[in-house]
C-alpha cells in the first residue's frame, strides 16, 4: 500500500491535530510515522510529546485558572458557614506546589500519548522534520544526525509559537512567553503582561488571583476578533474586581535588568487619554510576559522545496479538503490559513482528513459554529457571530439583540458583584417572524462559561431560532436557564439589569 515509499503518511507535528490524524490513519490501516520536536524557548524551556495544548496551552492554563477559581470559592466559604479557613486575604498560593502538580499531570499526558502511538503502531520520531520534496522528509535528531524518509503523503501540523516584539531591546533575553510561564521554577512575582489577546488576559487573571501584582500593557483594544462589548465587560471586571492594572494604550520600549534589585526595569510608551504625545514610563517588575500573538515557525521546514504556498498572514494555504498547493502535502491546525485556532478544531480536522485519505470518507471538517471560551476571572464563552460582525454582515437594521444581566444564585450569599454577569443573543431580524428570529451568535459572561456554551452550540449548529430557545424549558436554578427566556431587546430602553 505504501506505493514504494517507506510510509503511507508522514505527520510533521505531534500536537492536537497531528496526533489525532496519525492515530486515525494508522487505525485505518495506513503505515504512519509522526515527527515531533520541540525547539527550546529563548530561555531554554522544552517539553514532551503532545504539542501546545497539552504542554504550554489549554491544559496548564485551565489548571491554573482552576487554582484561581478556588481562591474565590475559599473567599466565599465563610459566608456559607465554613470556619477554620481563615480570612481570604490570609491565604497564600504556593507556586512551587501548583507548578509541580501541573507539570506532573502534563508528564502523565506526555507518557499517555507515547503509549497511544505505540498501541496504534504509529512510529514516533523525536526529530525535527524538514521537507525536501513532495514525498521526502529529512529528520534531524537532537544530536544533529540527519536521516531521509519517504512517504506517499505528508501532513503538516506544526502549530505556532509565541511572538516576541521586534525592536524591543531585552525582550528575548529578559522576557518570557506562555511557553515558559507554566513551568517557571521561581514564582513569577510582580508581572507585566504585554498584549490583549485571550492568552494575555487569561494569564493576567490567574496570576492576579494567586496574589501577584499584575499589569497589562494594551496596545489598542481588548480581545481583537471577539465581541467588543463582551471584551470591555471582561476588562472592566478584571480591573474593578481582580486587581489587574491596565496600562493603555501603551507599547513596550525596552527591558533592562536593574543591577541593584535584580528586578526588570520595563520601559513602556503610554499615550495619554486625550491622544496627546506619548510619554515613557518605567514599570519595575519581576516578570514580563509577552502574549502578543503567535506565528508558525517555517524557517527550517522547507515548504518551498515542495511548492507549498503561504498566505499573506504567513500560514499555509489549504483547500476545503486540507490539501496544500502541493498535491501530496496536507496541512491542518493552527498553521493552516483560516482555521479556528483551537484544539478541538485541529483534532476534528485531523480525524476527518485521515478518514478521507484511508477510510473512503468524502466529508470535510465543518468549521461553522465552533464555540469557544476565554478563561478570564469572569469567564466568557461564545458561539457564532459577535454583535459587531453581525452588524457588519446584516446592517444595523438587520440585527436584533436580546440581552440580560444576571446574578448567579451562588454569588448572592457571599455578595459577589451584582450585574457583572451578562448574556446576549444576536439574531437576524426576520420581518413577520418577530420572536422567532434565527440565532446568529450567543454570548455568555459568567461562571462555567465553557460548560454552558458547549450544549447550546449544538442548537446553533442545528439552526436554532429565538423561539426554539424560548420553547426549551430551563434547568432551575442554573445560570444557563436565563437563555431560555430572554425578553429584553437591546436598545429598546428597557433595562437589562438583573431582577429578583
Ligand atoms: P500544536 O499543538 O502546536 O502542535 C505542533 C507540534 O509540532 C509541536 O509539538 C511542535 O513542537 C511540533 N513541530 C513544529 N515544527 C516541527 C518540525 N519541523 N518537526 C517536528 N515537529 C515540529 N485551544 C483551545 O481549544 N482551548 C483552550 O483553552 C486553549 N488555550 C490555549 C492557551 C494557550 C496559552 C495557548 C498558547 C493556546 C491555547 N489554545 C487553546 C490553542 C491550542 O493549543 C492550539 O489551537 C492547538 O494546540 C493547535 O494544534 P496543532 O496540532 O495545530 O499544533
Ligand atoms: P492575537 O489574537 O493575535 O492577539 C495579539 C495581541 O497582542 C493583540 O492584543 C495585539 O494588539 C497585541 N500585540 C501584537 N503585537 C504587539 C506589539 N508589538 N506590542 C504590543 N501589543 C501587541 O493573539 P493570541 O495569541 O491570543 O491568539 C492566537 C490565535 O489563537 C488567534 O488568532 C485566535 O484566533 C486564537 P492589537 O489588537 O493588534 O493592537
Amino acid at each position: 500500500r505504501t506505493h514504494g515509499y517507506q510510509y503511507d503518511l508522514i505527520v510533521v507535528g505531534g500536537g492536537s491535530g497531528g496526533l489525532a490524524a496519525a492515530k486515525e490513519a494508522a487505525q485505518l490501516g495506513a503505515k504512519v510515522a509522526c515527527f515531533d520536536f520541540v525547539t527550546p524557548t529563548p530561555t531554554g524551556t522544552r517539553w514532551g510529546l503532545g504539542g501546545t495544548c497539552v504542554n504550554v496551552g489549554c491544559i496548564p492554563k485551565k489548571l491554573m485558572h482552576q487554582a484561581a477559581c478556588l481562591r474565590e470559592s475559599i473567599a466565599d466559604a465563610a459566608s456559607y458557614g465554613w470556619e477554620g479557613i481563615g480570612a481570604a486575604d490570609s491565604i497564600t498560593a504556593n507556586w512551587a506546589t501548583l507548578r509541580s502538580a501541573v507539570q506532573d499531570h502534563i508528564g502523565s499526558l506526555n507518557w499517555g500519548y507515547r503509549v497511544q502511538l505505540r498501541t496504534n503502531k504509529v512510529e514516533y520520531q523525536n526529530r525535527w522534520a524538514r521537507i525536501v520534496g513532495p514525498n521526502q522528509v529529512i529528520g534531524r535528531d537532537r544530536g544533529g544526525k540527519e536521516t531521509e524518509y519517504t512517504a506517499q503523503k505528508i501532513l503538516v501540523a506544526v502549530g505556532e509559537r509565541p511572538n516576541y516584539p521586534a525592536g524591543v531591546p531585552g525582550a528575548q533575553e529578559l522576557g518570557i512567553t506562555s511557553d515558559d510561564l507554566f513551568s517557571l521554577e521561581k514564582p513569577p512575582g510582580e508581572t507585566v503582561v504585554v498584549g490583549a489577546s485571550y492568552v494575555a488576559l487569561e494569564c493576567a487573571g490567574f496570576l492576579a488571583a494567586m496574589g501577584f501584582k499584575v499589569h497589562v500593557v494594551v496596545r489598542s483594544i481588548l480581545l481583537r476578533g471577539f465581541d467588543q462589548e463582551m471584551a470591555d465587560l471582561i476588562g472592566a471586571y478584571m480591573s474593578e474586581h481582580s486587581g489587574v492594572k491596565f496600562i493603555r494604550p501603551a507599547v513596550p520600549v525596552s527591558l533592562e535588568r536593574d543591577s541593584s534589585s535584580g528586578r526588570i526595569n520595563f520601559k513602556v510608551s503610554v499615550t495619554p487619554a486625550d491622544g496627546g504625545k506619548p510619554s515613557q514610563q518605567v514599570v519595575q517588575c519581576d516578570t514580563v510576559l509577552f502574549a502578543i500573538g503567535r506565528a508558525p515557525v517555517f524557517s527550517q521546514l522547507g515548504l518551498e522545496s515542495a511548492g507549498v504556498s503561504l498566505s499573506k498572514a504567513g500560514r499555509i494555504v489549504v483547500n476545503d479538503a486540507d490539501r496544500t498547493t502541493c498535491e501530496s502535502i496536507y496541512a491542518i491546525g493552527d498553521a493552516a490559513e483560516g482555521r479556528p485556532q483551537l484544539t478541538p478544531a485541529a483534532i476534528q480536522a485531523g480525524r476527518m482528513l485521515a478518514r478521507r485519505l484511508y477510510g473512503g470518507s468524502a466529508e470535510n471538517c465543518d468549521y461553522a459554529g465552533v464555540p469557544t471560551t476565554v478563561f478570564t476571572p469572569l469567564e466568557y464563552s461564545c458561539c457564532g457571530l459577535s454583535e459587531d460582525a453581525a452588524m457588519e454582515k446584516f446592517g444595523k437594521d438587520g440585527v436584533i439583540v436580546y440581552h440580560k444581566n444576571f446574578n448567579p444564585l451562588e454569588w448572592t450569599v457571599p455578595h459577589r458583584p451584582e450585574n457583572a454577569c451578562y448574556m446576549k443573543l444576536v439574531c437576524a431580524k426576520a420581518p413577520g417572524q418577530e420572536g422567532r428570529e434565527p440565532i446568529l451568535g450567543m454570548h455568555y459572561l459568567g461562571p462555567n462559561a465553557g460548560e454552558v456554551m458547549q450544549g447550546f452550540a449544538l442548537g446553533l449548529k442545528k439552526g436554532a431560532t429565538k423561539w426554539d430557545l424560548d420553547n426549551t424549558i430551563g434547568i432551575h436554578p442554573t445560570n444557563a436557564e436565563w437563555f431560555t427566556g430572554l425578553d429584553v431587546v437591546k436598545g429598546s430602553g428597557v433595562s437589562a439589569a438583573a431582577t429578583g
